[in-house]
């Protein structure tokens, strides 16, 4: 089984190779995607390093002068039409010798640092050219990472609780999620900016499987008052219909900081620094995004000071943190395997991304409820951070054996099993190869 799937994940991965970039899958998502990037490094390290690197080189370089790594760098070799809301749409400004529309103004989550720093550890097995080559990458990226670690822990502190806040939900990665329905339920749903624009997605994807015409238009009009702002991040909880503090987005941005340590060991810089960051957010999280009653990690609407009542699978991200309390990762252990979440002992599938028992989990739906390999990745890591060694290889071998059947896909049905989505997806792909090379959580995750 294991030979056919690295095969069979190694071909997408060329399929969709464009040449400085990767897309995420070629009918769907035809340009380059932030989160994915970092993902699809840490898989493609395996087979070629050289385009693990320069796909990461490829998203620093469309980096913004404030440091924000745009959430998606656009193809100037794509249609327009190919995608939407494409370049038109977001209608950003010429920056750094770029010329304007070349990205959007939105962030993913930062988990390039991590990506950085498994590359590098992969790049240098194969071989002293590799190594050198690693070296030099890594030196060019680590202002850059840092860049992006300061833009968020600083201006994209709307709350002021040592925390980022996402200004959108495609910020989260986990677009669609109920963890968003609250804070989503004071936005307006402009109708007539469907009329105005039209959704591509419905065209290329079912409608089931999508997020509603009500979210789209309110995805459309947080776009146009950001747009209208300038991107800026300026009094964002006065002028932005949407603050959000995410767990899983938080916990990727102290585990990035927790890989920086290592990286700043390699290019001579001093580590300290990402050493306190990582600590205060971790800090940060464990008390302001915790609530004790359910004891589950919720987003926070910095608005409203309100805690999203949704359990969803971006509350168990946090187990990626080694300084996380121990109670507090035993509670997220005990959320995962309960009937909500129900790790693979009891259903054989990896966890999907939201609560099973909740009355509006929906098996087809992007995010609420369909598996995904990306945040199960996430989570074994954390499970191995914390010493859940079982439940990790228990969770491995789910992973392996659902993309196995499946193939690799989007997303999965959270019942059945079946493939979701794009067909030929390349996080799913790499993230693959990392489950099949079985690689345990490297020394530096675990110490805090
Ligand atoms: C919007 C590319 C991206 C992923 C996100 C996923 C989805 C886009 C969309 O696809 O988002 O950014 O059009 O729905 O939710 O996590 O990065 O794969």
């Amino acid at each position: 089984m294991s030979a056919d799937l690295w095969k069979s994940a190694a071909t997408v991965l060329d399929t969709n190779w464009a040449g400085d970039h990767m897309v995420p899958s070629r009918r769907l998502y035809p340009h380059q995607w932030s989160w994915d990037a970092a993902f699809i490094a840490i898989g493609l390290a395996y087979l070629n390093p050289s385009r693990a690197w320069r796909d990461l080189r490829s998203l620093f370089e469309a980096q913004w002068p404030d440091g924000r790594v745009p959430h998606i760098v656009f193809d100037p070799q794509t249609a327009e039409g190919d995608y939407f809301p494409g370049p038109a749409f977001w209608d950003v400004p010429a920056y750094a010798g770029r010329a304007a529309r070349g990205s959007t103004g939105l962030v993913q989550p930062p988990l390039h640092a991590v990506a950085a720093w498994e590359v590098y550890r992969r790049a240098t097995a194969h071989g002293v050219e590799c190594a050198r080559e690693a070296r030099e990458q890594l030196a060019w990226l680590y202002p850059r990472l840092v860049a992006q670690q300061d833009h968020l822990a600083g201006p994209r502190d709307a709350g002021g609780h040592g925390l980022a806040s996402i200004v959108h939900p495609w910020e989260s990665g986990l677009d669609n999620s109920p963890s968003w329905d609250f804070a989503l339920a004071d936005v307006p749903a402009d109708m007539g900016l469907l009329d105005r624009f039209r959704r591509r997605d419905l065209e290329v994807a079912d409608a089931a499987h999508r997020p509603t015409d009500a979210d789209y238009a309110r995805y459309l009009g947080l776009v146009l008052n950001y747009r209208a702002g300038d991107y800026s991040d300026h009094e964002l909880a006065r002028r932005h219909g949407f603050v959000v503090e995410c767990p899983s987005f938080n916990a990727i941005l102290a585990a990035a900081e927790l890989a920086l340590v290592h990286i700043a060991g390699v290019v001579g810089a001093d580590p300290d620094p990402h050493l306190e960051r990582a600590a205060r957010i971790t800090g940060a999280i464990s008390r302001h995004l915790w609530d004790e009653q359910t004891r589950t990690f919720r987003a926070r609407n910095v608005r409203t000071g309100v805690l999203s009542p949704a359990r969803t699978v971006s509350g168990l991200v946090p187990l990626l943190l080694p300084g996380l309390p121990d109670h507090q990762a035993a509670a997220v252990m005990a959320e995962a395997a309960s009937e909500r979440f129900g790790l693979p002992g009891t259903t054989g599938l990896p966890v999907p991304s939201y609560d099973r028992t909740a009355p509006d989990f929906d098996t087809l739906r992007y995010w609420r409820g369909p598996i995904w390999i990306n945040v199960n990745w996430l989570l074994r890591r954390g499970m191995l951070v914390h010493g859940y060694r079982d439940e990790a290889e228990d969770l491995r071998t789910a992973m392996i054996r659902l993309i196995h059947r499946s193939g690799h896909f989007e997303y999965f049905h959270p019942t059945t099993g079946e493939g979701i989505g794009a067909p030929t997806f390349s996080w799913t792909a790499a993230l693959s190869l990392d489950l099949l090379a079985d690689r345990s959580v490297p020394a530096y995750a675990r110490a805090a």
